[in-house]
């Protein structure tokens, strides 16, 4: 029997076992829809925004571990993906994205509707493929999602020309995968592995560095079995937070630009850093000469690429995460680093992450308020301060999950993912925690939310201004706060400096925005109405809640490490 591509495509999600496809339709993708529509397996979710979409797919990929899918039409649906694929790429995230794509005779004709999207995403995704001919449509999707969700995970986009779509052909989907050329790592070499151990045993300040791989391999309980048996002291990346419970006596804190005191003490003066799962991106070496000076350096990565590229290591291991360290604990003894701990614990003592009692409503206090609140529960961010600062007071444990562009810092992010993790995971609270300007980049996803009665809650840190870049332009640009007040209308005068006390309302009223979609807005503007506007957002089941916290423009993420220092060079206080 022979069937059309479109009846193959859906055979194929079926066979992968898809729940959910998020999907926009158009011209060049109307026959998949069609398809789509006489299954009901799949359930085909439908966003306001190409761009709210494939984050949602992140969303969902990230808080799950399965793979993210989107289905969209040629050309602008195509590029309004662009963003999000690369975002998942950066950190990672396991998707495959289907584009619609004009008749194979049209290619090339600037035919309406038509982009080279596989061009334009070769360097942003882990592959990128345009179907030329039929008989080759169930092996490249059966590749597409074996080739997402192994080795380095990451997205991969299918470009689907409408005639092969159409063409009848064969049925089979394949069930197996042999890619010439592509082969993730798999296994642990243990010549290395004992040499790194070796040098472990050796180490009077050895320090385990635990990034974004930790995460995504899902090998948090290895690492904290990892930290304990080795009694040695953990930090993490942002990607990295959450390896080990953040009230651990062993965890230190998250290093890097925002990173707290001991962490990036301890970085400079250890002795071995052991790192696994960690690019060494700009934002956690600071100044590359300086960087764990005194330590000997191991890294394990999935990706043989990303070894040496930053750092120069002593010892590379390509290996994943959790078969890394399992295999480490079939090996290691016990050591104990109390002086190590005890200066440390010092360094933690002297500078912790501060909270300042007298000052009202802060973000820190949102942060403590929202580790009050809940127990568990997935913790989405956008990009900016309070992304920052949730990554600093969010209090982690095997319970909780936190969901952050990190590689890329997509502004936009945050609450289109959110709901991703929400369809996902619909009985576990899901907080989004943005800014009032990255929550405007996707903000028509409210009504997605609404639609698909999501009731995610969504805490906007509202400062009036793109507070990251005001942070930056406070610091070392002399307070110049060029173009980064959300507040300004047309009647605000033009040299305006930024809002004060005769500035018209806050734009958008959040509140009002949240009600006209269906969904529910709180404005929190006192400390003591915290506790209870999460219990408001608790109680509404049915329909996301907007909470619109009103804080003071002037708040820093501390400490601060500038771009290109060394990261002992803390901004602390100003
Ligand atoms: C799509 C995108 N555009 C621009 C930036 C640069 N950027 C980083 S943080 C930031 C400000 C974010 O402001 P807001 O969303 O209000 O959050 P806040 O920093 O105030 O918490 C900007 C503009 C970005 N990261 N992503």
């Amino acid at each position: 029997m022979s069937m059309t591509g479109n009846e193959l495509f859906v055979k194929a999600l079926q066979k992968e076992g898809i729940d959910y496809l998020f999907a926009y339709p158009g011209g060049y993708a109307i026959d998949i829809f069609d398809e789509l529509y006489k299954q009901d397996s799949i359930q085909v979710i439908l966003p306001r925004h190409e761009q709210g979409l494939i984050h949602a797919a992140d969303g969902y990929a990230r808080a799950t571990g399965r793979t993210g899918v989107c289905l969209v039409t040629s050309g602008p649906g195509a590029t309004n993906l662009v963003t999000g694929i690369a975002t998942a790429n950066y950190d990672s995230v396991p998707l495959v994205c289907f584009t619609g794509q004009v008749p194979t005779n049209l290619i090339g004709n600037d035919a309406f509707q038509e982009v080279d999207i596989v061009g334009i995403t070769r360097g942003i995704c882990k592959y990128a493929v345009t179907v030329r001919d039929r008989k080759d449509l169930g092996r490249i999707i059966k590749e597409a999602f074996y080739i997402a969700n192994s080795g380095k995970k990451g997205p991969v986009l299918i470009d689907l020309p409408k005639d092969i779509m159409l063409q009848e052909g064969d049925e089979q989907y394949p069930k197996e995968v042999h890619i010439r050329g592509y082969k993730p790592s798999s296994g642990v070499h243990m010549g290395q592995l004992k040499k790194a151990m070796t040098m472990m045993k050796e180490a009077k300040k050895p320090l385990f560095l635990m990034g974004g791989g930790v995460n995504i391999g899902r090998a948090n309980e290895t690492a904290l079995a990892l930290a304990e048996t080795t009694r040695i002291p953990v930090i993490t990346t942002i990607m990295g937070k959450g390896s080990i419970p953040t009230g651990h006596e062993l965890y230190v804190g998250n290093v890097g630009m925002h990173g707290c005191y001991a962490a990036n003490r301890a970085i400079s003066e250890c002795d071995l850093l052991f790192s696994i799962g960690t690019r060494f991106n700009d934002r956690i070496t600071g100044k590359i000469d300086e960087f764990a000076k005194n330590a000997k350096i191991v890294h394990v990565d999935i990706d043989a690429a990303s070894i040496s590229r930053n750092i120069q290591v002593d010892i590379p291991i390509v290996a994943d995460a959790k078969d890394a360290m399992e295999a480490m604990l079939k090996h290691i003894k016990c050591c104990e680093h109390k002086e190590w701990l005890d200066e440390i614990a010092d360094w933690k003592n002297a500078h912790p992450l501060d909270m300042d009692q007298n000052k009202g409503i802060t973000p820190q206090k949102i942060v403590q308020c929202i580790n009050e609140q809940f127990e568990e529960g997935i913790f989405v961010t956008d990009v900016g301060q309070h992304q920052m600062w949730v990554t600093q007071y969010l209090e982690m444990d095997e319970k909780k999950q936190l969901l952050t562009s990190g590689g890329l810092g997509t502004m936009g992010y945050g609450f289109p993912a959110s709901l991703g993790a929400k369809f996902a995971y619909p009985g576990k609270p899901v907080v989004c925690v943005s800014g009032d300007g990255g929550m405007q980049m996707n903000i028509q996803e409210m009504a997605t939310a609404v639609a698909y009665g999501l009731p995610v809650i969504i805490c906007i840190f509202n400062n009036s201004y793109l507070g990251m870049v005001r942070q930056w332009q406070q610091l070392f640009y002399d307070k110049r706060y060029s173009s980064t007040c959300t507040r300004r209308r047309k009647t605000c005068s033009a040299n305006c400096k930024g809002p004060g006390k005769n500035c018209p309302e806050y734009t958008p009223n959040f509140v009002k925005l949240a009600e006209s979609y269906g969904a529910y807005g709180m404005r929190v503007e006192k400390e003591e109405d915290m506790a209870g506007a999460f219990q408001f957002a608790k109680g509404n089941t049915d329909a996301p809640t907007i909470l619109e916290f009103i804080i003071d423009s002037d708040e820093l993420v501390l400490p601060m490490v500038q771009g290109g220092k060394p990261l002992h060079n803390m901004i602390l206080d100003c």
